[in-house]
């Protein structure tokens, strides 16, 4: 009987020889396969006699664990290598500058919902969204606007089909019902604010049927309307960037507040220009007040335990009037020397210690 030696040697070099993966697998199947070399030999075992048969085939498993050993070897050797050349081939510098010529911008809309959440989420609120599609209950009732409430006719709401249950659904009119649904889940003290997209059938110079608010909810059980007024201020004066601009509370109405309030800040109107801070003028930008005992009660909040505030106000409104943007309607015309002109490089993450713009 011939020694294997002299086969083992020759495998083991074609093991050592194989360059790539495809090489590696063609020689296991020329070896190992089922009309392989070493599956050849194996195949001859029947035909000797025991003694010789047993010492063979002993051998003969070796020979085939030692050769599928260096084939694991060489294939994990090949791998390894593979990946490194990769790793070298696919090197970036990641410290090099951003190409400006081909950098999208966020658009302002983004932008000024980044900056006022880096505003609220320095005074401990967090962020809430829901859906663009509500039911009319978190959109109306919930909120102390029952049906056949003059309100209702205000809002120019799209009806959509009812749902399969019969629920009567609504693209939302204002993002409330998020705070509808964060009061229904989360038990006091809740401190959020919910931006988001809602819908109204109008359109004109000043009105677009898409437009975005974002609204603040805080409850708790000692909150008053003095937090109220410091919580605004503060961020008026924030978003603006304006230490000392006058804020000051005009009484309104709203269903779901009471006592309800407009809020205006001082500015400059001259020669069709617009100049915010202490001019005597006054401009409205938002309306507040304190959650009404009815729509805490409809969201399960205790009223005689809790109380609240909440406000709301447009995002296009205040980012033209920040960014000296003059006409709504280009905000969702998609024109991008638009974008170029007003929009932000993507790097200038919005944030209190560094000035929200820079
Ligand atoms: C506003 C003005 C005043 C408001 C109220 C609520 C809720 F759900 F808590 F009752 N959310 N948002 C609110 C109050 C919104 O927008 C001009």
């Amino acid at each position: 009987m011939d020694s294997l030696d002299g086969l083992k040697a020759e495998l083991l070099a074609a093991v050592t020889a194989a360059a790539d993966g495809a090489a590696l697998e063609e020689f296991r199947v020329a070896a190992l396969g089922k009309k392989g070399r070493i599956t050849g030999l194996m195949k001859q075992l029947g035909s000797l006699d025991p003694e010789a048969r047993k010492e063979r085939g002993a051998a003969l498993n070796q020979l085939k664990d030692d050769i599928a050993a260096a084939l694991d070897a060489r294939q994990t050797a090949l791998r390894a290598a593979a990946l490194a050349a990769r790793l070298e081939a696919e090197r970036i510098d990641v410290s090099l500058p951003i190409r400006p010529e081909v950098t999208g911008r966020i658009h302002p809309i983004s932008q000024t919902i980044d900056e006022l959440t880096a505003i609220f989420a320095d005074m401990g609120f967090s962020v809430a969204q829901g859906p663009d599609i509500e039911d009319d209950f978190n959109n109306f009732t919930a909120l102390n606007i029952p049906p056949e409430h003059p309100a209702r006719q205000m809002h120019d709401t799209f009806y959509l089909p009812d749902a399969a249950d019969g629920t009567k659904r609504v693209l939302r009119t204002h993002t409330s019902p998020v705070q509808v649904r964060t009061m229904r889940s989360v038990k006091p003290p809740i401190r959020i604010i919910a931006p988001g997209r809602t819908f109204r059938s109008d359109y004109d110079m000043t009105h677009t049927p898409m437009f975005h608010q974002v609204e603040g909810l805080v409850i708790d059980e000692a909150t008053h309307m003095g937090h109220l007024k410091g919580c605004l201020i503060e961020f008026c004066r924030a978003f603006f960037d304006v230490d000392d601009l006058p804020v000051r509370f005009r009484p309104s109405f709203f269903p779901f507040t009471e006592p309800s309030a407009e809020v205006d800040i001082g500015c400059a109107r001259e020669r069709g220009t617009l100049k915010l801070g202490n001019y005597g003028d006054w401009l409205e930008i938002l309306g507040c007040g304190m959650v009404h005992p009815k729509v805490l009660e409809m969201s399960g909040i205790d009223s005689t335990r809790y109380q609240g505030f909440a406000f709301g106000m447009g995002i296009e409104r205040i980012a033209m009037l920040k960014y000296g943007i003059p006409d709504l309607r280009t905000f969702f015309e998609a024109d991008l020397r638009w974008l170029k002109h007003y929009g932000f490089v993507p790097l200038d993450v919005p944030n209190l210690a560094q000035g929200l713009t820079r």
